[in-house]
């Protein structure tokens, strides 16, 4: 059973992670206007899986005896000046998230909830893992520099690296 501060915690990160999708659907957007399918590809799959996140915590907040909610979101940003400027937003937005998973953590384990703690170490790795991929690919953007017949590879490349799509109607459980 969810303690009432745990339940409101894991609410506020629903709404992160519901703001997190939108972000990502509003790049893709932008990558999908400039030409950029690779690009938008992934961030379009990225946005579906934050949705997944965002439905897993709904799932395990209501099995536990608390209640899910998700609030209305603030319009996410439209415009960026190039690629290398969404990967910098990628990785300073997952940052502020990773941090607020670790709050969230560190609150469970104050309030003894062991539970709650073990189920959010998937967003741990997770976060781990969102962080690197945003680093491999700043690292490969650096490398690029002003080069645009780069730039067609580096689109070629993203598409591969895209998350298959979510459409299991399981998903998130
Ligand atoms: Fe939900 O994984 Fe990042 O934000």
């Amino acid at each position: 059973m969810l303690s009432k501060k745990i339940e409101k915690l894991l609410n506020e990160q629903v709404q992160l992670e519901s703001e997190s999708s939108l972000y990502y659907l509003a790049m893709a957007s932008w990558a999908e206007t400039k030409g950029l399918n690779g690009v938008s590809g992934f961030l379009y799959g990225q946005s579906d899986e934050e949705r997944v996140h965002m439905l897993k915590l709904f799932h395990f907040i209501n099995e536990r005896g608390g209640h899910a909610v998700v609030g209305g979101s603030k319009s996410p940003r439209t415009q960026y000046k190039n690629v290398k400027e969404v990967f910098e937003e990628v990785l300073k937005h997952e940052l502020g998230v990773t941090s607020e998973i670790n709050k969230l953590v560190d609150a469970c384990l104050k309030e003894k909830d062991y539970t709650t703690h073990n189920f959010l170490q998937w967003y741990v790795t997770e976060q781990m893992e969102e962080e690197k991929q945003a680093l491999t690919i700043l690292d490969k953007l650096a490398l690029l520099g002003d080069d645009k017949s780069g730039l067609y590879l580096f689109d070629r490349d993203m598409a591969a690296m895209a998350p298959a799509p979510v459409n299991a109607p399981d998903a998130g459980k």
